[in-house]
């Protein structure tokens, strides 16, 4: 074996996902597979969704050693150190790649990695491969998109490597390298339907100040209509799922490439259920009614605050009337929506919490999730408030987001600003249904006066 890809994620550790349970498989490693397959190397996948940590120490410590390469993001970070650590003192050449190594690359070279790839690991890997087999001699300065240490200890870091110009030329996600089956009948056992993930693009080029683009940069390439539709169309012959997800970060992204896509779906027949992310500047009718027509049950839009003047410190590029007129175009057009809602961006006072709480009471998407802002390394946003910032746990066993910012708001002040944003949502719901009590209404209302009380008295509490 050339190499063995894994990732740090272990479903079964994870109480959260435990109680969701709505798992898809590591694309980017797919990816790779499916391409060093391709050029005839021997690619294998270990695939750590459903399977434990000692599985995965098993194989790695029965051999024989070859390369291990391991997929990291912040969430997984901590485990993907143990899993490096162990795979070097079984004699296993290491690499890492994914989201959170390029930004902490002497991190992950002091915590067991050989080399860090930065960016796409398609062809870093076809280069770098031979030469940790001794198939070839070339020096590994000149293979792009590397970091490791020299023989004296320093780090060395390649130029960068070029991404791949065209997307389409490239395989689809190895996917029958892992239980795929699994991924669809553990969807169905728990919601009923078996849902299955692809992806048309690459890069996203906003440049929101808190998100990650250490892969792609602020680039974007799209595959053609054709190519995602052949995929679907396999996918559904293949593994039969009732669903399927668009992960891309923003779907709607190219008008003109929705349309042809659903000309595409159209004229095949093809139509399954689905749902997918985007911003409420790339939403307008046409693009609505198209999505619902090809299926689309539910669109994510990240909304993340109901103050302008948050949003534009975000550097957004939305305004709160969008995301408004979004939703509401999703449901006239029967689409449900999700909303991202973030708490605790630089700058955020009281006046902003209360203009998010009225904003989404007023939105009224179909779900809402929250989030505390946790500052990505790399991303603008950690750059501003990084001489502010306190990790609470080691980096080796901790995430970005395990920090404290200092000077921000407490977690104490953003817990009552969660609660009272979800009392007012349903207090709202149930007047719109006019189905409760008056005396049950009273008492959601005293709950609320309360919580807005409690809020304004821990509005002075920041974190030290
Ligand atoms: C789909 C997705 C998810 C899915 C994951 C499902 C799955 N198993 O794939 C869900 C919704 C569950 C999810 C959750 C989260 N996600 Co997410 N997600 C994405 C998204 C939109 C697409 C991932 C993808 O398929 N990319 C396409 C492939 C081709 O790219 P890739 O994975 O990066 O792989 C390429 C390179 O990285 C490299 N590479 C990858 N692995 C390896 C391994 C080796 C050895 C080598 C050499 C190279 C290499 O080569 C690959 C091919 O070119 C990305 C954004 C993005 N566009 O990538 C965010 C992203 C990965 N997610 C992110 C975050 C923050 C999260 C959450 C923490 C969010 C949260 N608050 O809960 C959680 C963490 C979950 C967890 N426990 O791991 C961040 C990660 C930032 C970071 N620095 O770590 C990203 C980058 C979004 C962002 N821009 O901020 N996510």
């Amino acid at each position: 074996m050339d190499l063995l890809l894994t990732h740090g994620y272990f479903l079964y550790e994870d109480p959260k996902e435990l109680q969701i349970m709505k798992p898809y498989p590591p694309l980017g490693i797919l990816y790779i597979c499916a391409y060093l397959r391709r050029k005839g190397m021997q690619a294998e996948i270990f695939d750590s969704t459903f399977s434990t940590r000692e599985q995965l120490l098993h194989t790695i410590q029965s051999g024989p050693a070859s390369v291990l390469g391991v997929y990291a993001n912040l969430m997984t970070r901590n485990n993907v150190v143990d899993i490096l650590r162990r795979a070097k003192d079984a004699g296993w050449q290491t690499i890492v790649g994914g989201p959170d190594p390029g930004a902490y690359i002497e991190e992950y070279l002091d915590a067991g990695a050989d080399f860090v790839v930065l960016g796409e690991g398609e062809v870093t890997l076809e280069e770098l491969l031979p030469v940790l087999h001794g198939k070839s001699y070339r020096p590994l300065e000149e293979i792009a998109g590397i970091a490791f240490r020299s023989s004296s200890g320093s780090i060395i870091h390649t130029r960068s490597r070029e991404q791949i110009r065209d997307i389409n030329s490239q395989p689809w996600p190895a996917r029958e390298a892992i239980d795929m089956d699994r991924y669809v009948s553990v969807w169905r056992e728990h919601h009923g339907r078996g849902s299955v993930s692809l992806i048309t693009a690459r890069g996203c080029p906003y440049h929101c100040r808190w998100c990650s683009h250490q892969v792609f940069g602020k680039t974007h390439r799209r595959r053609t209509p054709a190519s995602v539709a052949d995929e679907l169309a396999w996918l559904i012959e293949r593994y039969h799922p009732d669903m399927a997800w668009m992960a891309d970060d923003v779907f709607t992204i190219h008008h003109g490439w929705l349309f042809e896509y659903a000309a595409e779906l159209n004229k095949r027949n093809l139509k399954v259920p689905f749902e997918c992310i985007s911003r409420a500047d790339r939403l307008n009718p046409q693009v609505v009614e198209t999505l619902a027509k090809i299926g689309c049950f539910r669109l994510w839009i990240g909304s993340e605050s109901g103050s302008q003047r948050i949003l534009d410190a975000m550097e957004r590029g939305v305004t709160v009337e969008q995301v408004q007129t979004a939703v509401a175009l999703c449901r006239s057009n029967g689409i449900q929506t999700g909303m991202f809602v973030m708490w605790g961006f630089e700058g955020e006072e009281l006046d902003d919490v209360e203009a998010t709480i009225q904003h989404v009471k007023k939105t009224d998407p179909d779900i809402f999730f929250t989030t505390v802002a946790y500052p990505i390394q790399g991303t603008p946003y950690s750059d501003q408030v990084a001489d502010r910032m306190q990790r609470l746990k080691p980096w080796k066993v901790s995430s970005d987001r395990e920090v404290r910012i200092r000077g921000r708001h407490s977690r104490h002040f953003y817990g009552i600003a969660d609660q009272l944003l979800r009392s007012e949502v349903e207090l709202e719901r149930t007047r719109r249904k006019s189905s409760m009590e008056a005396s049950a209404i009273a008492e959601m209302q005293n709950k609320i006066a309360d919580l807005r009380t409690g809020l304004l008295a821990s509005s002075g509490e920041v974190e030290a």
